[in-house]
């Protein structure tokens, strides 16, 4: 995970623009008029994501007969101490306050939006890279923004799959990789889950299951009483409380 392009599945990027701030009309057309690139989501139709917490899963379809459409996602960043066990607590960084982040899902053709937003009440930068989009790393260098900033990108999912995004700061990746900064976006089959001879494959529940593995201080660790150790790995890295003055 933390060395995402030598794990990159792969998914060609039609369409990958960013401003900042940006509210997401007005930020990404002047951005494509700049570039002097057509806007090749014009006259596609906009649904809004609810993002839910995992284990829980967003509504979807789960076949989308229709033609492509853009998704508008928004996830703001909380910076915030998390209690991972009895006296362990982890200053935590999250997508929308969840750790993993929601897990986002489209179909394969559609447009993802998404609105970053972190709010002047963190103290860091941060951003969002999407394994599902090449190019620009995945979007994180277009979505980088210090606390008080927002930033808007849209891509196309051309490949179907489950494919991890992260934040990615420059120089502080694995840190906020295992402080929480890491979700899920599933891209669907237009035509829905397949078996091998090609019949449909249905679902009543979806939810999110995957490794997810929090890092913490050596100090904080011999702090664990014996018997209540959860379960993280060896801590690898040191983990900074930073606070605001
Ligand atoms: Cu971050």
């Amino acid at each position: 995970m933390l060395t995402r392009r030598n794990a990159l599945l792969g998914g060609a990027i039609a369409a990958l623009v960013a401003a900042a701030p940006a509210s997401a009309e007005e930020g990404l057309t002047p951005a494509l008029n700049t570039l002097g690139l057509a806007d090749q989501t014009a006259g596609l139709q906009h649904v809004t994501a609810q993002l839910v917490a995992p284990p829980a899963v967003m509504e979807h379809q789960q076949v989308d007969t229709g033609a492509p459409k853009v998704v508008e996602f928004t996830m703001s960043i909380e910076e915030k101490k998390v209690v991972v066990d009895e006296g362990v607590t982890l200053q935590a960084m999250t997508f929308n306050g969840s750790m993993p982040g929601p897990t986002m899902v489209v179909h394969e053709g559609d447009y993802v939006q998404l609105t970053l937003i972190n709010p002047e009440t963190n103290t860091m930068p941060h951003n969002i890279d999407f394994h599902s989009a090449t190019g620009a790393l995945g979007g994180a260098q277009l979505t980088l923004v210090n606390p008080g900033e927002q930033a808007t990108l849209r891509f196309k999912a051309t490949r179907a799959g489950a494919f991890v995004y992260h934040c990615a700061p420059p120089g502080m990746i694995p840190w906020h990789v295992v402080s929480g900064m890491s979700g899920t976006i599933l891209v669907l089959p237009r035509e829905g889950l397949r078996d091998e001879a090609g019949n449909l494959i249905t679902y009543d529940r979806a939810y999110t299951i995957g490794e997810f593995d929090l890092y913490i201080s050596t100090s904080t660790f011999r702090r664990m009483r014996t018997g209540s150790m959860p379960t993280m790995k060896a801590p690898a890295m040191p983990m900074p409380t930073r606070s605001r003055s």
